[in-house]
């Protein structure tokens, strides 16, 4: 058998090709045997463009059939698939594109005009709308179709998903085949995932929550999807009583919550929700167990490392914690002292198994400073563990901020106001947020004769970068507050901010 996850993924197609693996919103229907026609079709347009294994596909769409099938189509020719938020700006890309150097883009049509002088000589650039129409789609049309399955090394790199990091330089994760199967593998049978399985698809295709969790637990198990493009929590409750699972993030719970027509009706054919990519409030799962009968499974991962704990499907879900670590996959809980955490000690939180990235895209430095001399990957999340061996999410050992499952690095926010004339530094943090969890403030200070204000520097920001990352706030102080080291003390200024009554 092939180690390629296409393969893998796609196994389930020769048991019944014609059976539909994803609906819309908008009412169309792709069976297995779609699947494996677009693909080849999609894979005959790289043929075709003389791409080679091991070349990056970076792609900034939006959510469509089409952009699964490209992803896919991208395993299947041993491409390394590139996915980008579609908020990002062109500063952002114009760091993706150097540093991935990618052989082909693919974006938005209306993309064409940012990203095509960002390319270098050689690469090549496609369209892809929403809709499933576009220059690539055309080009695939014509294309004569790639039937095969590359081999592939399970070692070899299946995608490079970007995340930033505390310098507010991004990293390019490499994730490899044998992380994305064997994680795959876990998941359908931690979850109990069938082919009578409909998920639910409420999340974006560009990070790995939506992108692998979701879709190939569906995949994988012979399940479908029904995928929404409008995750707006009125469409959400129209398609839930056709789902049998659905997975999303914690606002997105806290958000059909809000909503008077989500009761237990909603949920008649559901057997499990899950929630993830950042803390579900145990106000939020006991609300959500009184108005619904259901018990939120909440799990615990990371770009770099994709699942690692979850709370159990049969037995105990305890509310704030993310479960023991799924089957195969190690962690342990180092304290400031280096020395490993008791039952309820709180320390930096270390993973080792299949599961876990083989470095960062051209930053062995980098990839070095994240693993301990014996091979551990640090996550930067603070831990303990209960009796039970449940893992609880203490907080961040890593100056990060979740808002609504983005992560914003509060360095690369700052960088970006500190560029504005007349700011002499500026401080970000995460505060507490009813939509999002948490939302992205900042505290900025300037000189005498700078007349910036909050919306000033609001705009600025998401002229430069994606509009999540934009402060929901912005405070003016005269100086911020420092330790005896001169480093900024954001607990402080979140305790400040907390006080005057920010949200
Ligand atoms: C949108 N906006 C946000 C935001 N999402 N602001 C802060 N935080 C967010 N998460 C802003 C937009 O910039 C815009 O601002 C305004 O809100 C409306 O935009 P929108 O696109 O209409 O927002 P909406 O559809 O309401 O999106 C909310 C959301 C979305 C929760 C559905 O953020 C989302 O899909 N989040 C999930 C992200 C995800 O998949 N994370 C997984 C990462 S993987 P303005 O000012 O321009 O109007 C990972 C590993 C793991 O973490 O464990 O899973
Ligand atoms: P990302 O880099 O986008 O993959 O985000 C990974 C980070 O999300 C983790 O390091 C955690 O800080 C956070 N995260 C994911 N799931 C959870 C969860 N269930 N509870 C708390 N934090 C989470």
């Amino acid at each position: 058998m092939s180690d390629n996850l296409f393969s893998l993924l796609s196994r389930p197609l020769s048991d019944n090709p014609a059976r539909l693996l994803l609906s819309t919103d908008d009412g169309a229907g792709y069976t297995r045997e779609d699947l494996d026609r677009i693909t080849a079709r999609f894979a005959g347009v790289f043929a075709g463009l003389d791409l080679s294994p091991g070349d990056r596909v970076a792609v900034q769409v939006d959510k469509s059939p089409e952009s699964l099938f490209l992803y896919l189509a991208c395993l299947r020719y041993g491409l390394v698939f590139l996915p980008l938020n579609t908020a990002y700006q062109r500063n952002e890309l114009a760091y993706f594109i150097g540093d991935a150097e990618p052989a082909l883009v693919v974006s938005r049509p209306d993309r064409d005009s940012v990203l095509r002088p960002l390319l270098a000589p050689g690469m090549h650039l496609h369209s892809l709308d929403g809709e499933g129409g576009g220059s690539f789609v055309e080009a695939a049309d014509d294309a004569e179709p790639f039937t095969g399955c590359r081999r592939v090394d399970p070692d070899d790199s299946a995608a490079i998903v970007y995340t930033s990091g505390t310098t507010g330089r991004p990293k390019g994760a490499m994730i490899t085949h044998g992380n994305l199967a064997s994680n795959a593998r876990t998941l359908v049978r931690a979850w109990e995932f069938t082919e009578c399985d409909t998920l639910l698809h409420v999340l974006p295709l560009f990070h790995v929550h939506g992108l692998f969790v979701a879709c190939h637990c569906a995949l994988l198990s012979g399940g479908s999807m029904r995928f929404l493009r409008n995750a707006g929590t009125d469409n959400i409750i129209r398609h839930l009583p056709r789902a049998t699972v659905m997975m999303g993030v914690p606002t997105h719970y806290t958000r059909l919550l809000g909503n008077e027509n989500f009761d237990r009706n909603c949920c008649t054919g559901l057997r499990l929700f899950i929630s993830g990519s950042a803390p579900l409030t145990p106000q939020t799962f006991e609300a959500f167990e009184r108005r619904t009968g259901h018990v939120i499974l909440e799990r615990y991962g990371m770009t770099e490392t994709g699942m690692n704990t979850s709370n159990p499907l049969h037995g105990p879900r305890v509310p704030g914690t993310v479960g023991p670590p799924l089957p195969g996959i190690e962690l342990r809980i180092i304290k400031q002292d280096g020395t490993g955490a008791a039952t309820g000690e709180i320390g930096v939180l270390q993973v080792k198994g299949p599961n876990v990235f083989r470095g960062y895209w051209r930053q062995p430095e980098r990839t070095a400073e994240e693993f301990t001399d014996d091979g551990w990957f640090i996550t930067g999340d603070l831990a303990s563990t209960d009796e039970r061996g449940y893992v609880r999410i203490e907080g961040r050992h890593k100056d990060l901020v979740i808002s609504g499952g983005y992560n914003v690095y509060p360095k690369e926010v700052e960088l970006c106001i500190d560029a504005i004339p007349g700011v002499v530094e500026s401080a970000v943090v995460g505060l507490p947020h009813p939509d999002f969890g948490e939302a992205v403030s900042a505290v900025v200070v300037r000189e005498p004769d700078c007349t910036v204000t909050e919306s000033g520097v609001i705009d600025h920001v998401k002229r430069k970068m994606a509009a999540y990352k934009a402060p929901k706030t912005v405070h003016f102080v005269d100086e911020l507050p420092r330790n005896a080291m001169g480093k900024i003390q954001k607990n402080v200024l979140r305790a400040q901010l907390d006080q005057s009554g920010e949200e």
